[in-house]
């Protein structure tokens, strides 16, 4: 920190479980290790000193953590509940001591013991409990809830096994089940004493009582028993530390005394396996997951686990479930929590009697839906059948939903008969079933899409109809990231030299990256940037050596393609410009070609076996042009395995070019694109999600673009795209593609790639042959333009200092304003022992 910080201090309030001196720091460790975890110090193993020092952290989060849960909890506050199946934080420890502000201070303490912090650092596992984007953005979004001091609780699923780790073998991904829980969580608190039970299957019966009034009552086949656990999310440098509440999934009693009774000892134990199954694993499929049983069951206990939490807590302090609305602002991330829409109305209308219309108001008053894709096979739709054997009461509650929706859309629409059949929340085809999408909307009071043009597309397209009711209702928030994880903790260096030349506000105000404009012409700025850079390539060059044995050449340009393999993000385009650098090269060996290393990494859903071709064909072109003499080391290929956060936080801040070229139209937004440009890589990308917002903000002329847009795309589909014509057109083009037909980089093997190229040929439904001459000259672009260092480097330090907006503050803002109408809530710190008076 600097003399001239402007961030006021870490409140301290010293005792011997709070204080953060030295002497007081290295105490609480030992005592940790001891009497925590029961180790002396000899017998202790690195992975002990790592759960000690995380007790250590926690206890100085748990004062604040208390304050703040209590103060959020008053009636008179408003909370955001995020509701997520996914959430991918990234290592947890070194984030907080950033944000309590005790990095150094715990750094210099963990030395004079004898340790290494970053040895420490490096021996956590992180919860990998999401796929991709949406999981990553949930996780950057609490951050800069917790930062602007929005009381927030994030409600999710503890999986036992979170997203598969990924190795290579032979060039192709194997998926290692994720042990995150193994070592021990030292962030997390079980509090069974909050469990809640959750209905499942059976059937409904109704019922008139007395007073006439109709009622429904549910007599579930299975409750299972949700126990959530607590982890803290401190905001940045202020007392706010918010809750991440994820549910676990047990039996209701662990052994069924009456089926024990009568002799049948494993059918009481089996009760117990298939209630735990509930939240054992993540599925890994990134966007299309489609009709599992088991993936409704997780959605919807969850959900239920949630709202039931919500209400007992409101209830609790006194609160009105007519004002459920005021207090609490839900917030649905993607339709995999949309089945709480019904449940909030079975919950209102059955279990507490509120008349259906006042229900169905407060419904709509708590609701919020963000669409994350337009994907077709991604738009969620569960089957009559399914939906009506596990939840039979929200099948009927849905039905009554879309009745009445359906009874307004004839009003507004009288002579239209078609619009009701458009919009009914019931598909016919191909199967009766419901349309997720249709239900979060007609549900929620706000519907946005992650990036200007993706919200544009939303309503044009998948949302279409429900835009035409009702315009007012739709909104854009472009994503964000967080720049204390992006840029603070994984770009030391970066940060620092930005912190010396204009000061810390940029860590909270990420709009003050502007003054570093005029220092893009400052000779000696510009060096020190350049310096910066390097040693952030060198670094990542050593994992590479370490992790794959490959020595790559840190004067080369680092062309960066990191995130989930997909053929719509197109990673076989980049290896298609590969090839022809390659061609280019094996024609004219002495070529004054700009040297590149490319580096990919990403994880492909394993049942998705073109994705994993793709992978399998990065590793085949590298395991050729690595080894080739004539190449030298003019390109390299790199596939680093695993990705994950933390794998990913030494990537960013070693790019050169930043690799965003899916097919316009298809990426709603992307982030990692926005953590590249902040982190000074130059993009090569389509006018794609949030690319155009990057690309207008910091000049088209720090952002090498290229490509088909959306409409002519669209004409190009509708006038019968044939790619083979492009083939035809292009010699470059037609040499790559035919190398990989030749089984030239597959040992002489024709089938092994056959499947990649027959779908380029035949109806590339991506478009990668119609962008491929313009990606190649873009990329030309880009080699000419790294040639002249000074000027790459100017453009470098304008693309951070323009990228003020993609903070997830400024999203997280937005939201608080325009959706959930709620305020920041300074929290008061009071000593401890006071407080408990
Ligand atoms: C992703 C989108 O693909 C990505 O473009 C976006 O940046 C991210 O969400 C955050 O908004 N979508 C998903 O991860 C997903 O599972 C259903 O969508």
């Amino acid at each position: 920190m600097t003399a001239s910080s402007q961030i006021p201090p870490a409140i301290q309030i010293e005792d011997d479980r709070t204080g953060v001196t030295i002497p007081t720091l290295r105490r609480a460790l030992a005592d940790n290790l001891y009497y925590v975890l029961g180790k002396p110090p000899d017998g202790a193993t690195l992975n002990d000193y790592y759960l000690a020092l995380a007790y250590t952290v926690r206890d100085r989060l748990m004062q604040r953590w208390m304050a703040s849960t209590h103060t959020h909890r008053l009636p008179t506050i408003k909370q955001v509940i995020y509701l997520s199946a996914e959430y991918l934080p990234g290592p947890h420890l070194g984030n907080n001591l950033m944000n309590l502000g005790l990095y150094e201070t715990v750094q210099q303490a963990v030395a004079e013991s004898g340790l290494d912090l970053a040895t420490l650092l490096a021996c956590e596992e992180e919860p990998g409990l999401g796929n991709g984007g949406l999981g990553r953005l949930a996780a950057c979004f609490m951050d800069s809830l917790a930062t602007l001091e929005i009381p927030a609780i994030g409600y999710g699923i503890r999986y036992e096994f979170g997203i598969f780790d990924q190795e290579i073998r032979e060039g192709w991904q194997a998926e290692i089940t994720d042990k995150w829980l193994q070592s021990g969580n030292p962030w997390e608190i079980a509090r069974p004493e909050d469990a809640v039970f959750v209905k499942l299957g059976g059937h409904t019966e109704a019922s008139t009582d007395e007073t006439g009034c109709y009622q429904v009552r549910w007599i579930p086949h299975q409750t299972v028993k949700g126990i959530p656990y607590d982890t803290p999310i401190p905001g940045y440098r202020v007392n706010t530390v918010n809750t991440l509440r994820l549910w676990k999934a047990e039996a209701p009693e662990s052994f069924d005394l009456s089926v024990f009774n009568h002799g049948d000892y494993y059918g009481a134990v089996d009760q117990k396996v298939i209630s735990e199954n509930l939240t054992k694993v993540l599925y890994p499929n990134d966007e299309p997951i489609q009709g599992k049983q088991l993936r409704l069951k997780q959605q919807y206990f969850f959900v239920s686990c949630a709202l039931q939490d919500l209400i007992r807590t409101h209830l609790a302090q006194g609160g009105r479930l007519e004002r459920f609305h005021e207090k609490f602002a839900v917030q649905l991330n993607d339709t995999h929590p949309a089945i709480a829409i019904p449940e909030l109305m079975r919950l209102l209308v059955d279990d507490h009697h509120v008349p259906w219309d006042l229900a169905w108001t407060i419904t709509q008053q708590t609701f919020a839906y963000t669409n994350h894709t337009l994907l077709p096979e991604a738009l969620e739709v569960w089957s009559l059948d399914l939906l009506g054997q596990l939840l039979p009461r929200h099948l009927e509650i849905i039905m009554e939903i879309n009745r009445r929706f359906l009874e307004d859309v004839r009003l507004k629409f009288p002579d239209n008969g078609e619009k009701m059949g458009q919009l009914s929340l019931i598909a016919d085809q191909p199967f009766r079933s419901v349309r997720m999408a249709y239900l979060a909307s007609v549900g929620s009071h706000a519907i946005n899409g992650v990036a200007a043009l993706h919200s544009q597309l939303l309503q044009k397209t998948v949302l279409r109809g429900f835009y035409d009711l009702w315009p007012e209702k739709f909104l854009n928030i472009t994503n964000g990231v967080t720049p204390r994880r992006w840029m603070l903790l994984s770009n030391p260096r970066l940060a620092q030299l930005i912190t010396r030349r204009i000061g810390d506000r940029w860590i909270i105000h990420l709009q003050d990256l502007r003054d570093l404009e005029p220092l893009a012409e400052d000779p000696e700025f510009r060096a020190a940037w350049r310096s910066v850079k390097q040693a952030n390539k060198q670094a990542l060059a050593q994992r590479i050596l370490e992790r794959t044995g490959i020595q790559v050449n840190v004067e080369s340009l680092f062309d960066v393609q990191v995130k989930r393999i997909h053929e719509y993000k197109r990673q076989h385009l980049n290896v298609l410009h590969i090839i022809t650098l390659y061609n280019r090269l094996k024609q004219n060996p002495s070529l004054d070609l700009v040297p590149r290393t490319f580096i990919f990494a990403g994880k492909a859903a394993p049942g998705y076996v073109q994705a994993k071709l793709i992978i399998r064909l990065i590793t085949a072109v590298g395991e050729v042009i690595n080894r080739d003499p004539a190449v030298g080391d003019r390109l390299k290929v790199v596939f680093l395995p695993d990705y994950n956060v933390t794998n990913g936080q030494p990537i960013y801040p070693a790019a050169d070019l930043s690799e965003q070229i899916s097919t316009a139209g298809k990426e709603a937004s992307g982030t990692g694109n926005m953590k590249f440009a902040l982190n000074g890589a130059l993009t090569i990308g389509t006018l794609d999600g949030a690319n155009i917002e990057i690309r207008e903000a910091v000049g088209s002329e720090n952002f090498f673009h290229f490509g088909h847009k959306v409409e002519e795309l669209s004409q190009l589909r509708s006038q019968g795209y044939d790619p083979r014509r492009y083939c035809d057109h292009s010699p470059e083009l037609n040499r790559a593609i035919h190398r990989l037909e030749s089984g030239f980089f597959a040992q002489g093997n024709r089938d092994l790639f056959r499947p990649l190229v027959q779908s380029l040929l035949n109806d590339d439904p991506y478009f990668l042959m119609a962008d491929y001459l313009s990606y190649l000259n873009c990329q030309e672009q880009v080699s000419q333009a790294f040639l002249n260092e000074a000027t790459w480097i100017r453009r470098s330090i304008l693309n951070t200092a323009r990228m003020g907006e993609f903070s997830s503050d400024r999203s997280i803002r937005e939201y608080a304003h325009q959706v959930w109408q709620v305020q920041s809530v300074p929290i008061n710190l009071q000593p401890y022992s006071q407080s408990e008076a």
